[in-house]
This record gives structure tokens, sequence and C-alpha cells, in this order.
């Protein structure tokens, strides 16, 4: 697990310089080797991977049902979220950080369930995203942007946005979750292999009134073993439990008590196989917008990926170059930059009546809307 030398002194000078720092970490300067050769607009396909789990949200019953599956669905998505690139390269990386309007498009499953990501907001960076299964009629709306603070021996990052997850009923009516995000903590500072654990609690929040409360504990916590979790369903935040669900988000989480209908032991879902996560599909670079993450970012991802550090950087500077030009231009002509696949809308009225619900003011409270356009 040691770093090779060659890397031990621009790590220790690294973490210096991370003692020191305030402010988003997008502005920090990491050493090569840690760089990912991808953008943080693609981070929202992890939302879609459970395909299969999403799509089953619709087949719920009842309202009870259907909240189990969107908790279900929620805690599936957790293991590629937070532990996919050190489970592939051994070490969490630092991905771009994403130009204004940058886009990711992708899909499964021929166009079954379709993703657009934008980067919605550059200073503080802001990125909006929407998740489609129209033969289902399940959307995932949300945004998300990083708080970040340095402490001791590891690093906080609280996550600033949240999801809203509608299901059209075949009544026609319209049912919507509140999801908020977890805070994560990068730990492994130390060794030279930072990796993510998740910590304190989040919440589903459903207009039909159940609620889901996610504890999530690591190794040094109280039950001792990483990527722990610790779910209630209640009615209403602080009601009635009426399942309770435990286990490890990267593994098996079973039902344990109490839970309704005898439920308890039973199997609730496991994490632990690959097979139930299906990589995005995306078009190939020549045939992507100038807008899309990777085609803007081809030049510095292949340099990353070769090793060759130096026409990275070259291609980074040439990129955030003409990001800072163009923004110049539309200042000098009287324009403010325009979004291209959502529309903003400030003070969401539906985010706030279920984020009401939770007895928890959130620190934001803009939602960004798919333009129809774009849909
Ligand atoms: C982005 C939104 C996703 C969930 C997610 C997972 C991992 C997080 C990432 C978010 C934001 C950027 C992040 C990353 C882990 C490490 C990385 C915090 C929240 C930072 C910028 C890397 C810092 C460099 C270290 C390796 C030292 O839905």
């Amino acid at each position: 697990t040691a770093l090779p030398p060659a890397q031990k002194s621009s790590w220790g000078s690294f973490l210096k310089s991370l003692a020191s720092f305030s402010g988003d970490l997008s502005g920090l300067t990491a050493p090569s080797f840690i760089l990912a050769p991808f953008s943080l607009t693609e981070f929202p396909s992890y939302w879609g991977e459970p395909k299969d789990f999403f799509a089953a949200i619709a087949d719920g019953k009842t309202a009870e049902e259907r909240h189990l599956l969107v908790t279900r669905w929620f805690l599936s998505t957790l293991s590629g979220q937070f532990t996919r690139r050190e489970k592939e390269t051994g070490s969490e990386k630092k991905p771009f950080n994403p130009f204004l309007g940058e886009q990711f498009l992708g899909s499964w499953d021929n166009g079954e369930l379709v993703l657009h990501v934008e980067q919605v907001s550059h200073h503080p960076p802001i990125t909006a995203y929407h998740l489609e299964n129209k033969k289902k009629g399940i959307v995932y709306e949300g945004n998300c942007a990083q708080k970040t603070s340095f402490s001791a021996r590891q690093i906080s990052v609280k996550q600033v946005g949240h999801g809203l997850l509608r299901v059209k009923l075949p009544s026609g009516e319209t049912e919507t979750y509140l999801i908020t995000l977890p805070k994560l903590k990068i730990e492994g500072l130390w060794t030279g292999r930072p990796y993510v654990e998740l910590t304190e609690t989040s919440y589903i929040q459903a207009s039909h009134g159940l609620t889901s409360t996610i504890k999530y504990s690591g190794a040094g916590w109280v039950s001792g073993t990483s990527h722990s979790h610790s779910t209630t369903v209640t009615s209403g935040a602080g009601g009635p439990t009426l399942y309770t669900l435990t286990g490890t988000w990267t593994g098996e989480t079973k039902y344990a008590k109490p839970s309704r209908d005898g439920k308890e032991g039973q199997v609730f879902f496991d994490a632990s196989s690959d097979a139930m996560r299906t990589r995005v599909d995306v078009k190939p670079v020549e045939e992507q917008n100038e807008f899309e993450s990777r085609r803007a970012w081809k030049a510095v991802a292949d340099g990353i990926r070769s090793g060759d550090y130096d026409s990275a950087s070259q291609a980074k500077s040439a990129l955030e170059n003409a990001e800072r030009q163009r923004r110049k231009d539309e200042q000098a002509r009287g324009e403010t930059f325009q979004l291209r696949l959502f529309d903003k809308r400030p003070n969401d009225p539906e985010y706030k009546q279920l984020a009401h619900a939770l007895k928890f003011k959130p620190e934001e409270e803009d939602s960004w809307v798919l333009k129809t356009s774009a849909a």
C-alpha cells in the first residue's frame, strides 16, 4: 500500500497544502498520479447504473411497496458512487472540475433510460441531472455541489443539493420522493490511498408521508464494519417504525427488527455483485457535440491515461483559458451565459414542502428542471 518513492514527496507537499486549504476542492492542485481521467459531470450516471431497480419502482403496488423500492434503488447506487474509483484503481481520484455548460449525455438499454447532465454553475460548481425511464414513468432530477473542509487527518465533504424522484401512477397522479445526500469523509490520506466513507444521515421523504432515515457508519464506529448503514422506514419523520434495514451498502442489507410482515432476517438486497450495475452508454467522441464532457476533455484525459502529464496540463490550461475568455466576451457584450439543457427553478416550492416534512432547513432551495426542448 506504500507510495512509490518518486510520489512520496509530491504527496507530502500536497498534504501540507491541504492543511492550509479552504474553499472547494475544485481549486486544489493535486499530484498527477491522483488525477482521474474524467469529469465530475459523469458522476450522475451512478444513479442510473442499477437500472433494473430504478425501473422496478413503478411496479410497486402500494405506496409502501414503492417506498421500499425507492429505498432499495437509492442504497444500490452508493457502492458505484463512492467506491468505484478506489475499487478499480486502488484509490479515490480527483475528477476534472467541469466548465460552465459542460454536458454529459448517456443512456441504457437503447434509450429506455436516458441521462442528461449539465454543469449549471461554475462558481460554486453545481451539477444538474435528469434521469428518465419514459416507459415506466419515472424521473429522477437533482443537483449537487460540494462543500469541503479539512481537519486533522481527513477531508470532510458536505454534499449540497437534493434530488426529486417522481413516479407517475396508473391513476395519473404523481408521487414524489425527496432524496437528500450523505456527507462523506476522505480517509487514507496519510497512506497516499484516499478512499471515501459516508457519515451521518440522509433521508428519503415521500409525498405520501413515509420517511427513510439512513444512518451511515464506518470501520471506526459502533458496528466496526466499513460502509455500514442502518435504515428505518417510518410513517413520517419520527413516527412509528415499519421496517428496519441493516447491513453494508457495498454488500448485503437485511430486514432487521422491527420489520412488518415477518420479514426480519430476509435479504433486502445485495450490492456486492457488479452485474447489478450497468455502465452508461455514451456516443463515441466523434459524434458528440462540442459541450459534451468526453469530447471537450479528450486531450486532457488522453494525457492522464498515457502518463503524459505535461500535455494533460497544457490541454487543461488551454480549456480553462478559453472558458475564461468566453465569460469575458459575454460580459463585454452585456450578456450572461444561458444554460442549454436546464432551467433554474429558484426556491422550488415542491422541494421546500418535502424538506419541511423532514423538519430540516436546507442550505439551498433551488432546483434545475430539464427544458422540454431537451427532453
Ligand atoms: C460527486 C457526486 C456523486 C457522488 C460523489 C462521489 C465521490 C466524490 C464526488 C461526489 C465529489 C468529488 C470528490 C469525490 C470523492 C473525491 C473527490 C469529493 C460527491 C475530491 C474532489 C477529490 C479530492 C482529491 C483527493 C483524492 C485528495 O453523486
